[in-house]
């Protein structure tokens, strides 16, 4: 039984990969193989975008190292293509496990004529129509209050999907994200709210951020659940997840989740982490070693399906392969033209902007027309 307002984080592995409560029939070795698979890529994505981001080939890049369970297990909770989800910028690891093609993230991040959005968006900034992964916006909980709507417009239409917004906990300090809940409560809106917790915002802790005990507690005052959960433990997540967006999906109402994981890696490019100006490395250390690649990689072994050193570098070297290929591929494919500033919002062009591309088209030609 998954109960919500626990004073600890629920969770269903320990830190050296044994099970602390009987391991549900669904969590097979193929399974949690395949979950490992994907939580290596996402954390290899992100070695492989930093460099290129060093390399000048993009300009921002904000890592999920060491929250991909919290990200890979909410994929795995939901029913993917048929929910919405409202992501915010470092849902890599959620939206690799969705399936959206490394491709695709990839072209997007460099803003090539592969990128969906045609260098339209910041980089690393993507969306999936065919996912129902909703463009991100790096406004801090401005995705609050639309997911809210896109909740109470699935409940008017008598739908079975529901709405998932994730957010990090510095984004719970907003006005948005208290209005986008009291809003999906006040209606008992399908939407499943989760705080990936990563306890840091930049360089305000979350003893700074907020007076509450607790993210999860806040979800008495807008009158739903709120659960609590180790996102380091993919198994609990998935639990939490999957039991959360069912009662959700049931008609009950929304529902909040707080998965309590932590950044490994810094915030952004542009941050201060690499010079120990606000966390120390004690900490960092002491989160590292509570990885959650380690943990699944712990739970296999403990079950007598070990991920060989062998496989695990055959895993990372195929990714990487993957990434360059890619990469390359969507380099090959140009930069989009400068026209398509123009495209794809108005139907019929209105002359201010007829007259600005006119303006552009002479500079571009030198003024010959
Ligand atoms: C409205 C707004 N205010 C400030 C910022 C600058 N900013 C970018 S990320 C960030 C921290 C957000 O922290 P959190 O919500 O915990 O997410 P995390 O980056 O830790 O995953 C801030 C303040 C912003 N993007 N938008
Ligand atoms: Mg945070």
């Amino acid at each position: 039984m998954i109960e919500p307002f626990t004073p600890e984080p629920i969770r269903w592995v320990a830190e050296d990969g044994t099970p602390v409560r009987p391991l549900p029939e669904r969590f097979t070795p193929e399974l949690l193989r395949d979950l490992h698979r994907v939580m290596v890529q996402a954390r290899e994505f992100d070695k492989k975008l930093i460099n290129l981001l060093r390399m000048g080939r993009t300009t921002f890049y904000a890592q999920s190292s060491g929250m991909e369970a919290t990200q890979v297990g909410l994929a795995r909770s939901i029913r993917v293509g048929h929910d919405w989800v409202w992501p915010y910028y470092r849902d890599q690891a959620l939206g690799l496990a969705m399936g959206v093609p490394l491709f695709e993230m990839i072209s997007q991040c460099l803003g090539t004529n592969t990128d969906t959005c045609r260098g339209r968006q910041m980089p690393h900034h993507f969306a999936s129509r065919r996912y129902n992964f909703v463009s991100i916006s790096s406004s801090i909980a401005s995705q609050v209050p639309p997911a809210a709507g896109s909740a109470m417009a699935q409940k008017y239409l008598g739908t079975d999907e529901i709405t998932v917004c994730t957010f990090g906990d510095g984004a719970t300090s907003e006005g948005d994200w208290h209005a986008g809940l009291n809003m999906a409560g006040a209606a008992k809106a399908p939407a499943l709210f989760i705080c990936e917790n990563n306890q840091w915002a930049i360089s305000t802790s979350i003893r700074e951020q907020t007076a509450s005990e607790t993210i999860h507690i806040k979800a008495k005052a807008y009158g739903m659940p709120g659960f609590y959960v180790d996102g380091n433990d993919i198994v609990a997540v998935m639990e939490v997840c999957a039991h959360a967006a069912e009662w959700v999906r049931a008609g009950n109402g929304p529902a909040l989740v707080e998965c309590l994981t932590y950044r490994v890696g810094s915030h952004s490019n542009a941050d201060a982490d690499a010079e120990k100006q606000y966390r120390s490395r004690e900490e960092v250390e002491a989160w590292v070693a509570r990885d959650p690649i380690t943990r699944i990689e712990g739970l296999l072994a403990h079950l007598g399906h070990p991920v060989t050193a062998e496989e695990r570098a055959a895993l990372i070297s195929e990714t990487h392969r993957q990434i360059d290929e890619d990469v390359q591929r969507a380099l090959d494919s140009g930069e989009p033209d400068w026209r398509i500033i123009f495209e794809d919002v108005y139907a019929d062009m209105p002359t201010h902007l007829r007259d600005q591309e006119a303006f552009l088209r002479a500079e571009q030609t030198g003024g010959q027309g």
